[in-house]
């Protein structure tokens, strides 16, 4: 079938609304978040259901067309671009936009797709409900990425990643046939787990259209706080001191470095420090303190009312301000103040994006050597470029540290990015001398399938390329990302 044909077919399915071709509506769809990929696309397929998506495929799959599935288009690794060679149709979830039912009993949720984790979120909230998955991308990020990409985020000290909240899964095969697994069991061993299977898959095995997830109770306390401590090790010694008190209660522990908070504090309009200068007592009038050395974002959780949350919270940290493990503290007093804390750290990404060009490592050890990683790390990447900016951050309760390094201040954009091999080898270097993983919860996408061989050479690359083979014979599902 010729291009043409193939889209005349395509649109008889999904309507001229579900087609768009004009270069001016699918130029958004063709570059990732980051800018470091600029593709072409002949079309953007938007389907309204599972059974127009799967009638596409199935469309597609005769045509051998190559298919790139896209939600938010939030990809850290470029893992929803389609490439530069102008063949790759864009196929859109967004438009799989319902939240199918809520069950509070069960505690499940059964939801599409294309909406957005935040809608998510907001539709779990509105029936008590938690839905335990929080990424800074979630106001864009769908679904459907969401679990496409195993995406791991604020929450999975607690709750696990995005494959531990999934029950059951709807998906469109590479051939175009309906997998129906929405099952909402908490036990169920009936043969292959199928659908961990597509979990993390990146739609290289087929197109997930909808979903089964946990869902907890919401919590009825949090309880917030701000710390700015002098060193990784004390980071690590403060999580090691909420987890020995209840482990539990730790809903999220993020670690960030005070470079990185003054990119949001310079980008970012209206993000604040709400420290004092060192020293100074929260409740005494001064100047704010500029940004120190390292800052963690602790927030506990429950939902048993009245838990005494907040009175943990400054045990905890009133025992380490004594110890001089933290060197201050702000506990969030309201919602607004809880708010403006995780702002200063979920806008990292943006503000690093503003800052200049970065080159991003999403990688993870053990928790133990967290403060080890970031010191080698930081010294191997200077000694390869003086200048360089480290400005490491996220998920220290789960070993997973964004180790992103910002251009030196005087270089071009350009020619910094263009070191990004040298860049993320060193680095990787280091994660593999300290037993971690090259890819933590970004995924291997467009940037890292060259990583693959070298970490998952041999038996493990083997068994992925036949997986893929029996699945997607043709080849056409987001071809180019992880496998190499
Ligand atoms: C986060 O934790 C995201 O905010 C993005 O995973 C990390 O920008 C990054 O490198
Ligand atoms: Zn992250």
């Amino acid at each position: 079938m010729s291009g043409t044909k193939l889209l005349d077919a395509i649109r008889a399915v999904v309507g001229a609304r579900g087609l768009l071709t004009d270069p001016a509506d699918t130029a958004a769809y063709t570059q990732d978040w980051r800018r470091l990929y600029q593709g072409r696309t002949p079309a953007v397929i938007r389907p309204a259901d599972t059974a127009e998506l799967a009638e596409v495929v199935r469309l597609c799959a005769a045509a051998r067309a190559p298919i790139v599935p896209q939600g938010g288009n939030t990809s850290m690794v470029a893992g929803a671009t389609p490439d530069a060679d102008g063949s790759q149709l864009v196929l859109s979830l967004a438009r799989l936009n319902r939240v199918r039912a809520i069950d509070p009993v069960d505690l499940t949720m059964t939801i599409e797709a294309g909406v957005t984790l935040k809608a998510a979120q907001a539709a779990a909230a509105g029936e008590n409900c938690l839905l335990p998955l929080s990424i800074s991308a979630e106001g864009s990020a769908q679904i459907g990425g969401v679990l496409a990409t195993n995406a791991g985020g604020n929450n999975t000290v607690r709750y696990g990643n995005a494959r531990d909240l999934v029950l059951g899964l709807e998906v469109v095969l590479p051939d175009g046939q309906i997998w129906n697994g929405l099952r909402r069991l908490r036990k169920d061993n009936t043969g292959y787990c199928l659908r961990q299977l597509f979990v993390g898959s990146e739609g290289t095995l087929g197109v997930i259209t909808a979903a089964v997830l946990k869902l907890v109770p919401r919590p009825r306390e949090v309880a917030v706080a701000l710390c700015a401590v002098a060193s990784p090790e004390a980071a690590l010694a403060l999580f090691t001191r909420f987890q020995a008190h209840d482990p539990a209660a730790i809903q999220a522990f993020e670690f960030m470095s005070g470079i990185g908070v003054g990119f949001v504090l310079k980008h970012i309009p209206g993000a604040t420090l709400p420290l004092r200068q060192p020293g100074l007592p929260l409740s005494q009038p001064g100047p704010l303190a500029q940004p120190g050395a390292y800052y963690v974002l602790v927030e506990l959780a429950t939902p048993r009312p009245n838990a005494g949350l907040r009175a943990m919270l400054e045990e905890v940290l009133e025992q380490a301000l004594t110890d001089a493990l933290v060197l201050d503290a702000a506990i969030a007093e309201s919602e607004a103040q809880r708010a403006a804390i995780w702002r200063l750290r979920e806008e990292h990404s943006e503000a690093q994006k503003r800052e200049g060009a970065s080159v991003k490592n999403d990688v993870s050890v053990p928790v133990s050597r967290v403060p080890e990683f970031i010191r080698r790390a930081t010294a191997a990447c200077e000694a390869l470029m003086p200048g360089i900016r480290a400005a490491p951050f996220g998920h220290l309760g789960d070993g997973n540290i964004h180790f992103n390094l910002e251009q030196p201040t005087d270089a071009d954009p350009a020619w910094f990015l263009a070191q990004d091999h040298a860049i993320m080898d060193t680095v990787n270097k280091v994660v593999r001398a300290l037993d971690g993983s090259f890819s933590a919860e970004h995924g291997i996408g467009r940037l890292k399938p060259y990583m693959m061989p070298d970490w998952r050479g041999g038996a493990e690359l083997a068994t992925m390329r036949r997986i893929k083979q029996a699945l997607d014979p043709l080849g056409i599902m987001n071809p180019g990302k992880v496998l190499p």
